[in-house]
């Protein structure tokens, strides 16, 4: 079976970035094997050993995020951080050549229930002119990711990662500790009959996605024709893998609950790696009003919008914020 590092090398991934990489992923290594400890997580241990430290009382994700950031930060590689749990950049090595932002553990409620949750990064070129503090630095569009992905904590610890040659899917083995290729090129289906989306919202959103989940919930008596099913799992990335896996369309779109709010899922390390993911299997990633990748960023927290999925089914989906 192909080892992660030479996929890497045969998608012409520079040597740098490899090694970057490959330090994220040691990172998300030791946040699987905390994951897999459940409640004892803290309480046996790093395997990394003193990089985490007095964590006993700490959650999930707050240990994930301090894994990350010590890993990162001590690399080399990075110039600067940018996490779902820290308000502001974090400056690394200012002769770094990249920037990282990640959510250190997605869907992290689900660790109550020991359900799916998982780590989501995305990988730029750090400018040269930038302070290793400046978030400015931060907010270019996904079009310029240099790679992305997630790494999925569930009955086996699997990576989805881009680096722009295509969406490849590998599996942690932890006999040896490494991740082995073993889904390559995905494809999602172009065509779905499965939809993912909180219902329990729908009389907040938008009378267009009103009408597009009413004509799905409709089925083969409605004018899309076809009878779907609904699948929910509340982490992006458990319900990204399964639309990754075998298609489907996941929308958490606009939402009038809070005014201030266009969304409740963060760009720069939710719907940007997923979207650049997403597109790279021949998937859609649209806001509804256009593709996801080519947001503007404002703010390094900013939320959007998604409709990620089976290309078909996410242009139905816009179609109907055209009419
Ligand atoms: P948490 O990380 O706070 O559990 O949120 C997960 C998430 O950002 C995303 O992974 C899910 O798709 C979405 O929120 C679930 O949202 P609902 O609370 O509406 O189910």
């Amino acid at each position: 079976m192909k080892r992660l590092n030479t996929q890497l090398q045969e998608d012409g991934c520079p040597l740098e970035l490899i090694l970057l990489i490959r330090t994220l992923l040691a990172a998300c290594k030791e946040i699987s094997f905390r994951v897999s400890q459940g409640a004892l997580a803290g309480v046996l241990g790093s395997t990394l050993s003193d990089n985490v430290q007095g964590e006993r009382q700490k959650k999930l994700d707050v240990i994930s995020n301090q894994i990350l950031k010590d890993i990162l930060s001590e690399s080399g590689y990075v110039k600067a951080i940018s996490s779902e749990e820290e308000d502001n950049v974090i400056g690394c090595n200012p002769e770094g050549k990249y920037l990282v932002s990640f959510d250190p553990l997605d869907g992290s409620s689900n660790t109550d229930i020991n359900s799916l949750i998982g780590t989501i990064f995305s990988i730029f070129h750090a400018p040269q002119w930038m302070e290793p503090s400046d978030p400015s630095a931060f907010l270019q569009p996904g079009t310029q990711q240099v790679a992305a992905g997630y790494v999925l904590y569930g009955p086996s610890t699997m990576l989805a990662m881009t680096t722009g040659r295509g969406t490849h899917l590998y599996t942690l083995d932890k006999t040896h500790g490494g991740f082995l290729l073993t889904r390559g090129n995905v494809q999602v289906p172009k065509e779905t009959q499965e939809f993912a989306i909180n219902t329990s919202n729908q009389r907040h959103w938008e009378p267009c996605m009103q009408q597009y989940v009413a004509d799905l919930l409709a089925g083969d008596q409605g004018p899309r024709g076809k009878n779907y099913n609904m699948r929910w799992v509340a982490a992006m990335v458990g319900d990204i893998h399964r639309v990754l896996c075998r298609g489907g369309i996941f929308a958490y779109p606009w939402d009038n609950r809070e005014a201030k709010k266009p969304g409740k899922l963060r760009l720069m390390y939710e719907a940007n790696p997923m979207a650049f993911l997403m597109e790279q299997a021949g998937g859609g990633a649209s806001t509804g009003h256009g593709r996801i990748l080519e947001v503007m960023p404002t703010d390094i927290h900013q939320r959007v919008p998604v409709l990620l999925g089976s290309a078909d089914e996410v242009n139905a989906c816009v179609g109907y914020y055209k009419d």
